[in-house]
């Protein structure tokens, strides 16, 4: 039997992670490159690497550009939020009639964008607890175990290639809440990251900020029942401090972007939730002032506010 191509969009730390793995697990893999000197320099190394456990791995994993014409089953988005609905708009027109694509992308927002762009495409979300970054081009570090859920709106029934990423060793489940889920891991980082960034510090050294954490969840879970998403809330302190203390001496994603003078996903993290609470009328005065004072941080490092 002839398996369907999973096709990844974006071959940044995360599309990379999923694409060695589903290669080494014998499945067809194509990478899809933004232009024709991405293409030409991957080319010219001999595949993708991963990096596990110190072992390093290279696959030589086929790779195009946006506009070949290969028609596109499946789909993986691997962008930054910020980038997913460029990116599939450069790909829509090879979708195929009964299209999968799955979204990867961290916060909310992204997601329905792309899916509104292409209505007649399957688009499945995945929130992903698990860490990967880049230790040089076309080579990824697999960082932290974690977990995937994934999920669709309107709930449909789990798709048969999940076994595909069983065989694959990419740890997943099939959930009836996907929303949820996304809200849960958007209120963790709304709560830790914002903070990590102004205070300058590692995860860890936010419990000395134990008050302004506790606030922030205070808030974040009265706008997460506003939104009609009370499981998301429950219990959200006790995990954000069980997220601090397990992750004391790493520094945030958020962090790390700003750090690193890249653009962050503000947007689709702190912007969302603010967003959210304005359009329902639910007062968020505390998440409306930690986004303001995270502008500011931007701005004066003269990175995008959005
Ligand atoms: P990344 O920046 O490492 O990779 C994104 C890749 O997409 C880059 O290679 C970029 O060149 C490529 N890209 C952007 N626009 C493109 C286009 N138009 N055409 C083709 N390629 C394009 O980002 P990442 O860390 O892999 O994160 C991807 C998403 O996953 C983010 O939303 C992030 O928050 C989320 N996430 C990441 C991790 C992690 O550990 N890296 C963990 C959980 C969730
Ligand atoms: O996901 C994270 C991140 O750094 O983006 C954690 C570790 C949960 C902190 O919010």
């Amino acid at each position: 039997m002839s398996r369907v191509c999973w096709h990844v969009l974006g071959a940044g730390s995360l599309g990379s992670l999923w694409a060695t793995r589903l290669a080494r697990a014998g499945l067809p893999v194509r990478l899809i490159l933004r232009d024709e000197a991405r293409l030409a320099a991957y080319n010219a190394q001999a595949g993708l690497t991963l990096n596990e456990n110190g072992q390093r791995q290279t696959f030589a994993i086929p790779a195009q550009t946006v506009s070949a014409d290969e028609p596109i089953q499946r789909l993986l988005v691997a962008c930054k939020a910020y980038d997913a609905e460029h990116a599939v708009a450069a790909v829509a027109h090879r979708l195929t009639d009964r299209a999968e694509v799955l979204l990867l992308q961290n916060g909310l927002g992204s997601q329905d964008a792309v899916a509104a762009m292409i209505p007649g495409a399957r688009c499945i979300f995945v929130s992903s607890t698990e860490g990967a970054y880049r230790d040089e081009d076309w080579s990824v570090v697999f960082a932290g175990q974690g977990f995937n859920w994934l999920g669709d709106t309107p709930q449909g029934a789990a798709p048969v290639w999940l076994d595909e990423l069983k065989q694959a060793g990419i740890p997943h489940q099939w959930t009836a809440d996907i929303a949820e889920h996304l809200w849960r891991k958007l209120a963790l980082n709304c709560a830790i990251n914002p903070l990590t960034v102004l205070h300058q510090c590692r995860n860890g050294e936010l419990q000395a900020h134990a008050e302004e954490v506790t606030a922030l969840c205070a808030e974040l879970g009265h706008v997460l029942h506003c939104c009609g998403q009370p499981g998301a809330a429950e219990g959200l302190l006790d995990q954000v401090q069980q997220v601090i203390a397990a992750t004391a001496a790493n520094y945030s994603s958020m962090y790390q972007d700003v750090a690193q003078g890249r653009r962050t996903e503000i947007r689709y993290l702190l912007g969302h939730v603010c967003a959210t609470a304005a359009t329902l009328d639910c007062p968020a005065p505390t998440l409306n002032l930690l986004r303001l004072r995270l502008i500011e941080h931007l701005n004066a490092r003269g990175l995008p506010n959005d």
